[in-house]
């Protein structure tokens, strides 16, 4: 039986390369794909959203639109690539979505694709989780169809990836969107795992991997790909503009757990500067399950071979 997986993201690169990833499992039925407009400008990532599920014969798949604005706002530059990627030759021609107004909104559709669901769900988020929270919010009874939630958030004994005024630097950007809801989000003690930069700093976007990629682009998902990475290497080549293979990391999770070494850890989330959105180990908090480690070797490999179609 496939593993029925909620996806919500958040329209960055690595998000939708993250959707491409989950296409390519043959054990995982994506249910719906959810929009938060966090690290995009929702209208561009909707429709990077459709044409990448157009591009995999797969646009029957539902999508929501996030309305949920959070409290701490990704920087524009970083929201706006999505456009860059509509433009890509292998997306400029497929057919834009029907009217980006017309999809139900994010948490219907999550409490719509819970309710109907017959087994279980996980749900993978590689953005912010107010989508979740808010839907849970309306349906509390729905927690009991999760099987288990995985998140890209958090950052436990490493620093964080904010950087801005009235914050230290302790938080990951999808916590620190909407502290409050991610505070929420753990205070349930739903089955939640938690790839947070602990581990996905043992993986960066490197041009030894790309190079690799680029020996396989006769198929047609290692060019795609290829070329949406190449289009993180815009940075300068500090920490904290280095990209990682967040999101990626946390997908991939659900295709190679045992590859993983995680830990359950009491925690809870800030949701007041000068750390807001700081995910910390805390006796009196919260059980989450983090993920301290990866087999890298193993993960760059399942990568090059899922692309390979
Ligand atoms: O904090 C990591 C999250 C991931 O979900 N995002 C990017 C990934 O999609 C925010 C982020 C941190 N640094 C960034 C980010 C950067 N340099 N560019 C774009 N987004
Ligand atoms: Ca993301």
């Amino acid at each position: 039986m496939p593993k029925r997986i909620l996806m919500d993201h958040d329209g960055a690169i690595d998000d939708l390369l993250s959707q491409l990833l989950v296409l390519t499992m043959p054990d995982a039925e994506l249910i719906g794909v959810t929009v938060t407009p966090a690290d995009c400008y929702i209208e561009p990532a909707l429709e990077s959203t459709y044409k990448l599920l157009q591009l995999m014969g797969k646009e029957e798949i539902p999508l929501g639109r996030g309305d949920y604005y959070g409290i701490n706002a990704f920087p524009s530059e970083w929201r706006a690539r999505p456009e860059i990627i509509n433009a890509l030759p292998m997306l400029i021609n497929l057919p834009k979505s029907p009217d980006p107004y017309a999809y139900p909104s994010a948490p219907e559709l999550i409490i719509d694709r819970l309710s109907a669901a017959k087994e279980k769900v996980t749900v993978l988020m590689t953005g912010p989780c107010s989508n979740l929270v808010l839907a849970l919010e309306k349906a509390p009874e729905l927690k009991g169809k999760i099987d288990e939630i995985v998140w890209m958030a958090g950052a436990f004994r490493t620093t964080g990836n904010v950087q801005t005024y009235q914050h230290d630097g302790s938080a990951e950007w999808n916590v620190f969107w909407d502290p409050v809801s991610s505070q929420k989000l753990v205070s349930y003690e739903l089955p939640l795992t938690l790839i947070p930069l602990d581990v996905t700093n043992h993986v960066p976007v490197t041009k030894q991997f790309l190079s690799t990629l680029a020996t396989q682009i006769d198929y047609k998902l290692s060019n795609l790909t290829g070329q949406l990475w190449a289009l993180t290497l815009d940075t300068i080549p500090s920490y904290h503009y280095t990209y990682f293979m967040w999101d990626i990391l946390a997908t991939s999770y659900l295709a190679m757990p045992d590859y993983f070494t995680t830990e359950l850890v009491k925690a809870n989330v800030s949701t007041r500067p000068p750390n807001a959105g700081q995910t910390y180990l805390d006796d009196q908090g919260y059980v989450v399950k983090i993920a301290t480690d990866v087999n890298t070797g193993y993960f760059y490999d399942y990568l090059l071979s899922q692309f390979k179609q």
